[in-house]
């Protein structure tokens, strides 16, 4: 089954040079493609868009100063059950409780700065192509 996700590559990793790195992980797995890719930073209404489910929550603020400190990453990436992989590759959000071997598990300590967002199901991953990449078909 071909699906397409959304990833973010946060400003750690970006700071960090771990680009490279993180995608080179993604374009392992047999036949999942980067199919579009952009540098970009990110305004609050993107953010407030994109998080919106946590609003309110008390992680909510510093998440979003957090990811407005500097530029991510935005992926598409599709590929066989690629929404699934995803978060597999880059691990559960506590980078201290993920298995070594995945993303957060292999550089990441701090739950907020755990490097990559993928998204979660076939509906978010619908809601947010379109919050960073409207253009695609
Ligand atoms: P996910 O990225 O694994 O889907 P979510 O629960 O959707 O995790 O949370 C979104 C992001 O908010 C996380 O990736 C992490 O950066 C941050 N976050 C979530 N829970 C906490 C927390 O308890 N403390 C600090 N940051 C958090
Ligand atoms: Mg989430």
């Amino acid at each position: 089954m071909t699906q397409r996700t959304l990833v973010l590559l946060k400003p750690d990793a970006v700071r960090r040079r771990l680009i490279g790195e993180i995608i080179g992980r993604i374009e392992a797995k047999a036949g999942w493609a980067v199919t579009a890719l952009e540098m970009r930073e990110l305004d609050q209404e993107t953010l407030e868009l994109h998080y919106g489910e946590h609003k309110g929550k008390p992680f909510y603020e510093p998440l979003v100063e957090f990811m407005s400190s500097g530029p991510v990453v935005a992926l598409v990436v599709e590929g066989e059950r690629v929404i699934e992989g995803l978060r597999r590759l880059a691990g559960p959000t506590d980078p201290i409780a993920a298995e070594p071997g995945s993303i957060r598990g292999d550089f990441g300590t701090i739950v907020r700065e755990n490097l990559i967002h993928a998204s979660d199901s076939e509906e978010s991953a619908i809601r947010e192509l379109k919050i960073f990449f409207p253009g695609l078909s």
